[in-house]
């Protein structure tokens, strides 16, 4: 088979040093990271917007994270891995064509859905918010699928410029996949693409829109009971859901966005009620980062959604 994956992006680490596997057909471990830096663009100059950079910068920032992984992490009460024989593989990023730009989705697709099939937890690095448009794709391994959205942003666009993968249809592109099921979008503030019609759309598909001041004002746990039990849940995280104090590296700050301590609450929640197949943290822009921090609250996620999946006993091991 033509190769899906290369080496993370401009001689960058993997991350956290993790083994990195050239070659996802041959995929033997339980948590996969994958790095998709490009995406469906809206105008030429897209097509390496700074998004493009994140996964590198992702990785870059991501010994910051931790200086062992025997040490004590408060948020999860314990060593990430809790001491078990989990194995976390850094796949690399999906490979990229000049001359089809087409092509990275569809290799996109068939990375995730082999990773899937093999029963990994999936957590992808974008790229702007059009990348997880062929993991959406991919998750008909799974049926019924939940979708989980943090975002300050609706992302329901049928079409801009004429493109359907882009940053402002993911969550349009999702709810049309017969296995996508509910939806919750959780962080919404400000204006973005969404016009009165988007979010009448959401409304009839049954997307449940979660304000970011409702959040702020009564917590995660009340958005979290409105989420089925015992499902399979995908959580996609735009940077910008977060609040700019904690994710600066966006195209679109908001103020007034949800904490990294809600985050976690989310991910440790649904890994609680049922089973997380995958995450994907989106729109980080790596030029506007502050001490990396934008990109240390990214590996932070990662790490809080590899912890809450190894304590959940998803593996058994
Ligand atoms: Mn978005």
């Amino acid at each position: 088979m033509e190769p899906l994956t290369q080496r993370p992006r401009g001689n960058a680490p993997t991350f956290m040093g993790f083994d990195y596997c050239p070659d996802v057909t041959d995929f033997d471990g339980h948590v996969a990271i994958l790095g998709l830096p490009f995406s469906d663009p809206y105008t030429i100059e897209e097509v390496t917007n700074d998004q493009t950079n994140a996964p590198t910068a992702v990785r870059t920032a991501s010994h910051r994270l931790s200086i062992g992984l025997d040490h004590y992490d408060f948020d999860l009460g314990g060593p990430v891995l809790d001491n078990r024989p989990i194995r976390v593989l850094d796949c690399g990023d999906v490979l990229a064509d000049a001359r089809d730009l087409t092509l990275h989705y569809k290799r996109a697709e068939k990375a995730a859905r082999i990773l899937f099939e093999k029963g990994a937890l999936v957590l992808s690095i974008g790229g702007d918010h059009g990348v997880p448009v062929p993991i959406f794709r991919a998750l008909d391994v799974y049926q019924n699928v939940t979708m989980v959205h943090v975002d300050a942003h609706l992302d329901w666009r049928d079409d801009v410029n004429g493109v359907k993968e882009g940053y402002s249809n993911p969550l349009r592109r999702a709810a049309e996949m017969p296995h996508i099921g509910a939806m919750i979008q959780i962080g919404l503030r400000a204006q973005g693409s969404a016009r009165q019609g988007e979010v009448d759309d959401a409304r009839a598909y049954g997307s449940r829109l979660i304000n970011s001041y409702e959040v702020l004002e009564h917590g995660m746990a009340p958005v979290l009971d409105q989420i089925p039990d015992g499902g399979t849940y995908y959580l996609t995280v735009d940077a910008d859901g977060l609040d700019p104090t904690e994710m600066p590296a966006v195209a679109a700050p908001a103020p007034g966005g949800l904490l990294y301590h809600h985050v976690r609450t989310l991910i440790h929640g649904l890994a609680r009620k049922g089973r997380l197949v995958g995450l994907d943290v989106v729109e980080i822009t790596p030029m506007r980062d502050v001490n990396e921090i934008s990109c240390i609250t990214a590996g932070r996620i990662f790490l809080n959604a590899i912890g809450a999946a190894v304590r959940a006993d998803y593996w058994n091991v």
